[in-house]
């Protein structure tokens, strides 16, 4: 996998070759601390557990711009005044950036690849002339794409929503791009194809129907699996939750929600959750609960590692750099098996003063290597500490006699009476919240 550095007709980042792994005593920036993609941990190599995807959006799209000012970041991939040959250049930038780093995969949304035309047709034809370069990059680079997906949130036209809007028209057009994006995947062998409902939710309810909307959703839900289906798209298409931003309330608020949701129109299988952890923050959650929750469903499908800021009640995708948080994350993964056909993509990006163009390799460096000791610290607390065993002592009770005919449905009401009148008052069991604590501490 990633064999060879792509360089494409002009080399954009010409002082930094491929990233090696240096190990912790290391003071170059631009090395790998911890991630060592072929150290074996259990079995199955870093790569293989950790399946790292940069994004296309933040790392060539973006430039630093807020809602205060404008672009901070200079890129040399940026200079050509007509859009596809813009678009050109991009492409050829993150080629060299993702083989370089040496990430196996890559995400994009359909405008990050192509601009939008004039009309559908010419949107159309922008993608797939994009399409066709990109899979000559892939098969140069070994590079795959974990996943696509359209933008339904950047134009005007979805300001109302995109497969949620009150006008009927601007839902056909949301359907459109979404056709052309899941062409796109499936040309690209992509494993995975998200869709992120940033305006599929409301700003007021004076003026939304929160019933049709939701129904209007599913459906468009339901039309876009049934076409990826009939074009051969055999990987699994993702939901990513998020609470707020940019409208006040989207109907994806969470991984409960979308379960249930999912369950409730039939959509769970071919369905899965994509979780964020900046959007499980800012849904009062923590990353792991998230991941937790999905685990529990039997329904992750993949991960957009990021952080927010504890301070900040938005969304700032910084670059995850929290061990503590990065092992909880890796105990439910491990806890599941790994992820499969999913992986963490890199939904980060460098602040707005960061403005050399190395930033870029040192924010994915430090993600990378944030998970690659988050995975070795789990691991070792699986193999090692009492911690799952202590856990499932808990509920030792529910393992035979009466507390396992109650698991399976044997018991009734005024039974469960019964047994609380025999059994007398239960013991006191401590949580031993701080011992499970100390325990990820002694390991870290
Ligand atoms: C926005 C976000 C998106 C999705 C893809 O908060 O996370 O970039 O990941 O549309
Ligand atoms: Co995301």
């Amino acid at each position: 996998m990633t064999a060879t550095i792509f360089v494409g007709e002009r080399e954009y980042f010409p002082a930094i070759s491929a990233i090696p792994y240096e190990g912790r005593e290391s003071d170059n920036p631009l090395a790998f601390k911890f991630y060592d993609r072929n150290k074996m941990v259990g079995g199955k190599s870093m790569q293989e557990h950790l399946r790292f995807s940069a994004c296309y959006w933040h790392t060539f799209c973006a430039k630093g711009s807020d809602p205060f000012g404008v672009d901070t970041q200079v890129f040399p991939w940026d200079s050509a005044s007509d859009s596809m040959a813009a678009a050109r250049d991009r492409m050829d930038a993150a080629f060299e950036f993702f083989t370089k780093l040496g990430v196996p995969y890559y995400c994009f949304h359909d405008r990050d690849m192509a601009p939008e035309g004039r009309s559908v047709a010419e949107s159309e034809k922008n993608l797939s002339v994009l399409v066709s370069l990109a899979a000559e990059r892939q098969q140069a680079t070994g590079m795959k794409l974990l996943w696509g997906t359209a933008n339904l949130f950047g134009h005007p036209r979805y300001m109302n929503g995109g497969a949620t809007n009150p006008d009927f028209t601007v839902v056909t057009h949301a359907a459109a791009q979404v056709k052309a994006a899941l062409d796109a995947t499936v040309a690209l062998g992509g494993e995975n194809y998200v869709f992120w409902g940033g305006r599929e939710g409301y700003g007021s309810l004076l003026n939304t129907n929160t019933q049709r909307e939701t129904e209007h959703l599913a459906r468009f839900l339901e039309m876009s699996r049934d076409y990826g289906r009939s074009i051969g798209f055999t990987g699994t298409f993702l939901i990513e939750p998020k609470p707020m931003e940019p409208t006040k309330h989207q109907y994806d608020f969470d991984a409960q929600t979308v379960i249930g949701f999912l369950r409730h129109y039939g959509l769970a299988g071919d369905f899965k959750v994509n979780v964020e952890a900046n959007h499980a923050t800012l849904a009062g959650h923590s990353f792991a609960h998230e991941l937790q929750m999905c685990t529990d469903a039997g329904l992750l499908g993949s991960v957009d590692a990021n952080r927010g800021d504890p301070q900040n009640g938005w969304d700032t995708d910084q670059f995850p750099t929290d061990l503590y948080d990065a092992v909880q994350a890796m105990l439910v993964i491990l806890e599941d098996g790994g992820l499969k056909g999913g992986g963490f993509n890199f939904d980060a990006k460098v602040r707005r003063e960061s403005t050399d163009l190395e930033d870029i390799f040192i924010g994915h460096i430090g993600g990378m290597d944030t998970f690659a000791r988050g995975l070795e610290v789990a691991y070792r607390l699986r193999e090692q500490s009492s911690l799952g065993e202590r856990k499932q002592q808990r509920y030792s009770s529910f393992d035979s006699g009466e507390g396992a005919r109650f698991e399976q449905g044997h018991l009734d009401l005024a039974a469960m009476r019964d047994l609380a009148e025999r059994g007398g008052e239960p013991l006191n069991r401590s949580g031993k919240q701080e011992w499970y604590e100390n325990v990820i501490n002694q390991y870290l």
